[in-house]
């Protein structure tokens, strides 16, 4: 097989520049014929070729959620590519413990919630507890760190009037549920509320999530942003080299 041209890649099914995508939704068509070629249609207009409807299932009340393959004439040149990544080492938790007890004299301290009407607590409670996260060892077991965690359906407010009494050098924020961008509105306005009280400046602000990315992060004001998959010794690491550098 020849090797991929980096500047015109396409999406890969089946074999290589076949550019075969999978596409799941819903559609407000009651499950039948008319739901998948309603389904066709609508990825023809996507500019996608030949779909073909792999999946069909009822939701009930006249809905149907489909599963259609099809191809994407669209290519993109990876060498022109621009992004926004954390320029940070990656350090176990060993290495982390030996830079905190060189750079400080105290713990720091982090305190963590899932906010707004976000009841998803997995994945912060998975940075935070000492059991950790696919056999790392989570925040509440690194001896620099002093850890805080509040839980679910934090205020924006609480929050910040829970840093305070807690002497917070970090806040970790957990945002799930992304309907309707609910989780950019909600870190827009902490970051708002934080420098109207003016302590944007004195905390390192971190948020994380399925769907949040450093990039995005770094657009609503935060420090630093950490997607799927995240292991707590990424967070401690960046928290400690970060506060290092400060
Ligand atoms: C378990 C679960 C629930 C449980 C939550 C229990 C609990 N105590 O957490 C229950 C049943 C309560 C629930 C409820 C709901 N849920 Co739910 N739920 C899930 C599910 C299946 C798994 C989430 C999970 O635990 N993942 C495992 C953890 C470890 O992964 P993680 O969250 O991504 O966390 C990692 C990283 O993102 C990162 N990270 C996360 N937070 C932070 C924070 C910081 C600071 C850092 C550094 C890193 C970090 O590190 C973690 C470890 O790597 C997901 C689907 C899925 N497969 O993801 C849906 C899902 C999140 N739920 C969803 C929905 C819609 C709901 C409800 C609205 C359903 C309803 N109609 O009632 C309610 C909302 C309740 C509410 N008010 O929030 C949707 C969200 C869709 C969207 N885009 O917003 C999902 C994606 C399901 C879906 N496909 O539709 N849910």
């Amino acid at each position: 097989m020849s090797a991929p041209d980096p500047t015109l890649v396409r999406a890969y099914g089946d074999t290589l520049n076949d550019g075969q995508i999978m596409l799941s939704f819903s559609l407000p068509v009651p499950f039948g014929e008319e739901a998948k070629e309603a389904a066709r249609q609508l990825c023809r207009q996507m500019g996608l070729e030949a779909p073909q409807v792999y999946h069909a299932h009822d939701l009930g009340e006249g809905f149907t959620h489909l599963v259609v393959y099809a191809r994407s004439p669209h290519v993109v040149d990876t060498t022109q590519l621009r992004v926004t990544k954390m320029e940070i080492a990656h350090l176990s938790k060993d290495q982390t413990e030996t830079l905190a007890a060189q750079k400080f004299t105290r713990k720091i301290r982090v305190l963590g919630a899932c906010t707004g009407d976000d009841a998803h607590t997995v994945g912060i409670d998975a940075i935070l507890n000492v059991k950790g996260y696919h056999g790392d060892k989570g925040l509440e077991a690194y001896h620099c760190l002093s850890v805080k965690n509040l839980g679910a359906q934090v205020s924006n407010e609480r929050l910040l009037g829970e840093a305070r009494q807690f002497q917070a050098d970090v806040v970790l924020v957990s945002q799930i549920v992304t309907q309707k961008d609910c989780h950019r509105s909600n870190l827009a306005a902490l970051v708002d509320l934080a420098e109207a009280d003016g302590v944007r400046g004195k905390l390192l602000f971190i948020c994380g999530g399925p769907r949040l990315s450093h990039q995005v992060a770094l657009e609503l004001g935060f420090d630093a942003g950490f997607g799927a998959g995240t292991l707590p010794s990424h967070v401690a690491g960046f928290i400690v080299q970060q506060l290092s550098a400060r």
